[in-house]
């Protein structure tokens, strides 16, 4: 009997929120825990969350804000950087460095035929390729069918409405109320960090687990 495989949205430094889904799902051995991205920014301790992560999940993915935070690392243009980076720049070690530097892009389940990423993927290409700008990114396709963020293209559709699998693709990084299913998608950002809350999806039950934030730490300006 394998264990069970448990995907978490958006973190974005709510240590707090991601200790108290941690104790609810009680994770034993052989439990593959994987984090869909963007651990840090935000919220008031990424690098705790960091610090989690290594400790518990069986991977974090990379998110546009990890990729943005490694990108100044690389360059040392301050362009890339937005305000609330240089208070993580601030907190993380060394060794959290080496394991955003380690976060592949993508997670495959062949089991259940489910695939695991930040942001999404552009329909009609096959996702093993696609890069990271585009995929820890992409929220709409817009009407000439490029990967735009919401803001930039309002009359977009969402990716994962145009998604047709398999396989199963579940992801974070377009923020909501609740978890947003379509047939071949789940995307399990819940906006912790706005104060909504921290999602867990669990297989192979196919359960929601969810911790409303304790406050809402960030406002989008
Ligand atoms: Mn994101």
């Amino acid at each position: 009997m394998t264990g069970r495989l448990i995907a978490i949205g958006d973190i974005h430094g709510c240590h707090r929120e991601f200790e108290d889904l941690l104790d609810e799902l009680e994770l034993e051995k052989d439990d593959r825990l994987i984090l869909l991205g963007d651990l840090v920014n935000r919220g008031p301790n990424s690098a705790r969350v960091v610090e989690l992560a290594r400790e518990h999940a069986t991977v974090s993915l990379l998110g546009n804000h990890e990729l943005r935070l490694l990108n100044f690392r690389k360059t040392d243009d301050p362009t890339h950087l937005k305000k609330y980076d240089y208070e993580t720049l601030d907190q993380l070690r060394g060794k959290d460095w080496d394991y955003l530097e380690a976060m592949p892009l993508t997670y495959e389940d062949l089991d259940t035929g489910t695939v695991f990423v930040h942001g999404g993927f552009v329909p009609d290409k096959p996702w093993q390729k696609q890069p990271a700008r585009i995929v820890t990114r992409v929220q709409v396709i817009d009407r000439n069918g490029e990967p735009r963020k919401r803001s930039e293209a309002p009359d977009g559709t969402h990716w994962s409405e145009l998604w047709q699998g398999p396989p199963f693709v579940v992801y974070g990084h377009t923020p909501g109320d609740d978890v947003s299913p379509t047939k071949w998608t789940l995307g399990l950002d819940t906006a912790c960090c706005l104060g909504g809350s921290l999602t867990a999806y669990v297989l192979p039950e196919k359960r929601i687990v969810q911790i409303k934030a304790r406050e809402k730490y960030y406002t989008p300006s």
